[in-house]
């Protein structure tokens, strides 16, 4: 029995050495949010405003009585693993045999129509942001979409059409003129040719529009009528060049699918909540994104970093301390990079109990359906707001997209909060990866009484049958089914 003592002793030794690297981890931790508040509450950064911008439409810019089709966060990319959008024959299809139907029609793409975050081209530096990097990335995505743009251009070379771009925060890069003139080129439009035009928001015809990334705190740009210098780098733009792009380059099957999370800010959530935990790989990728997020949310947004690349020449004689620390900050992305794969190794080996596993998952699933719905209900409550204002009462329509979850949600006195969904593929359900069957929303407006407009939240299916009805929930809804019946996942999968 004796050799089982110094056993025990050096056991509790360790346990107490581990208590203590934690609890010294955790004070470093704390010291360091309290000296990065200390650091943002004195720091204050001025952020100029570029002549790169776009304006908003107003009523006098919309054509009253015309067919409007609007869709949203198509997030067309560069063609490689990252790109999500892999339907360019249905998408090309919808245009042509539905929307550049027998009256004039203006097509409205809500925002995120391009994934500029997710372009990764060789020599451009992801954190490079100029007219000219946003024109190469534009080009590159044209490049891999040629079947959805020549579809466009056919819409607009028909007399009568309009195809209006609302910028998302997924292009925001959209507000430098070579991506608009790149866009502009790829439908066969002179420069200056109005058929096509680009927006930050659009009101008019009964209709309030706007992407909706304003509504979310991750998303939301201080300037978003164009750039500003330093370029806005938001926190969710972050968690996607940063986190999801280095994350969705693993071999895991699911790897791709990691962009789904919605809101941002629930990344974390939903890392911790994905399935099959107990699997070495998906807890190393799990571990990995659970430690890149943890590093992007510790620091401040890089535009509120003291040393953007751009602002130089202060300090003639300090420029090789400048240059160093510009360089120094540049490979914050690498480091943090490397720092998730370490961590991700180290959960590789480390064997945790099934059962906590098991509570982690269902409390993070958990979690993260909380703030997916509380983010719901706030785009909810932020079009109703706006809905009550006085210069809009006579609007009917309050649509956005950017949440990827389409809907329609009434709001009183005749007005409808709607939500137009995404056209790239999503999962419904974490748990079970439920995917969403009913792919391609969109929203259709017509004005067969004149002002006020009649309206229909539609589900694209191909162009051998009419479109149906969006049903709530995940399922294909067809017609003569009975509405929400079998639709929803039952509320204990979540
Ligand atoms: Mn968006």
């Amino acid at each position: 029995m004796q050799p089982h003592a110094p056993v025990a002793r050096r056991a509790a030794a360790q346990v107490r050495a581990a208590l203590r690297t934690l609890a010294l981890l955790l004070g470093l931790g704390g010291l360091g949010f309290l000296l990065r508040w200390i650091f943002l509450r004195l720091r204050r950064i001025t952020l100029h405003p570029t002549g790169y911008t776009t304006p908003a439409i107003g009523p006098d810019a919309v054509a009253p009585g015309m067919r409007r089709i609007i869709i949203s966060d198509v997030h067309l990319g560069g063609g490689d693993r990252l790109d999500d959008f892999d339907d360019d024959g249905a998408l090309a299809d919808f245009i042509d045999g539905y929307v550049a139907g027998d009256e004039p029609t203006e097509l409205i793409l809500a925002g995120d129509l391009l994934e500029f975050l997710q372009v990764r081209l060789p020599g451009l530096d992801d954190d490079e942001y100029s007219d000219a990097a946003a024109g190469l990335r534009a080009a590159a995505i044209i490049g891999a979409h040629k079947p959805v743009f020549e579809a466009l251009g056919r819409f607009v070379a028909r007399p009568g059409n309009q195809l209006t771009v609302v910028i998302g925060n997924h292009d925001f890069e959209l507000h430098y003129p070579a991506a608009k003139a790149q866009l502009r080129q790829a439908v066969g439009l002179a420069a200056g040719d109005g058929r096509l035009r680009f927006a930050v928001s659009y009101q008019g015809g009964g209709i309030y529009l706007v992407h909706g990334n304003q509504f979310d705190g991750w998303n939301r740009f201080l300037n978003f009528d164009g750039i500003s210098e330093p370029f806005e780098v938001t926190r969710g733009t972050q968690i996607v060049k940063e986190v999801v792009n280095d994350l969705e380059d693993d071999p895991l099957p699911y790897a791709p699918l990691i962009d789904n999370v919605k809101p941002a800010s629930a990344f974390l959530w939903y890392m911790l909540a994905l399935p099959r935990l107990r699997n070495t790989a998906a807890r190393r990728f799990t571990l990995r994104g659970v430690a890149g997020y943890m590093q992007v949310v510790a620091w401040p947004t890089p535009h509120h970093m003291p040393f953007t690349s751009t602002v130089q020449g202060r300090l003639p004689a300090l420029g090789f301390l400048w240059r160093w620390l510009v360089r120094f900050r540049r490979g914050r992305v690498d480091r943090h990079r490397e720092v998730a794969r370490q961590v991700g190794q180290v959960a590789e080996i480390v064997e945790p109990p099934e059962q906590v596993l098991d509570q982690v998952q269902s409390e993070a699933a958990r979690q993260y359906e909380r703030e997916a719905r509380a983010f719901r209900d706030r785009f909810a409550r932020e079009m109703l707001a706006i809905a009550r204002r006085p210069e809009h009462q006579n609007l009917t329509l309050f649509v956005c997209g950017h949440t990827h979850g389409a809907g329609v949600t009434p709001l009183g006195h005749g007005q409808f909060y709607i939500n137009v969904g995404t056209w790239t593929e999503i999962i419904y359900d974490l748990t079970t990866m439920l995917r969403q069957e009913q792919r391609f929303p969109f929203l259709e407006v017509t004005y067969p009484e004149g002002e006020r407009p009649h309206w229909q939240l539609l589900v694209w299916e191909g162009s051998d049958e009419p479109p149906h009805s969006w049903q709530e929930g995940p399922r294909k809804g067809r017609r003569g089914r009975p509405r929400g019946v079998g639709a929803r996942a039952r509320p204990d999968q979540v």
